[in-house]
């Protein structure tokens, strides 16, 4: 076997080893919870912390997702800033000891209009 054959061979198996580390620290469990609201709708990513909030619905109403924990506090309001079109929105919590999170309208004069589901990001 010539030199070269023997750094081809051995850059291939750094190559496959790098590769399957990779695929192992994937989150096995990395789900995706989505709520809706008619045409609105909300993500959660347990592997990220990370919410999206997309506003569907040309009506006027803004939407947003807050997140809550255990302990009864809860985050601020993450809206979709442009509202309807554009982009979407979101933002990244912590690990902690969360208990729910809640993807809302808002509804003026009216109490907001929200779906909720349950969080665990410890
Ligand atoms: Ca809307
Ligand atoms: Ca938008």
């Amino acid at each position: 076997m010539s030199i070269l054959s023997k750094v081809v061979l051995a850059t291939t198996s750094i190559v496959t080893g790098i590769v399957t580390l990779t695929a192992v620290t994937q989150p096995a469990s990395a789900a995706i919870d989505t709520l809706y609201n008619g045409a609105d709708r909300a993500t959660f990513n347990d592997a990220t912390g990370t919410f999206t909030v997309c506003d569907n619905e040309n009506d006027g109403h803004r939407v947003y997702v807050y997140a809550k924990k255990l302990d009864g506090s809860e985050t601020s309001k993450m809206y979709d800033p442009d509202s309807y079109g554009g982009g979407c929105g979101g933002g990244t919590i912590g690990r902690g000891r969360w208990n729910t999170w809640h993807f809302c309208e808002d509804i003026p004069a009216w109490p907001d209009d929200c779906a909720s589901s349950g969080l665990t990001y410890e």
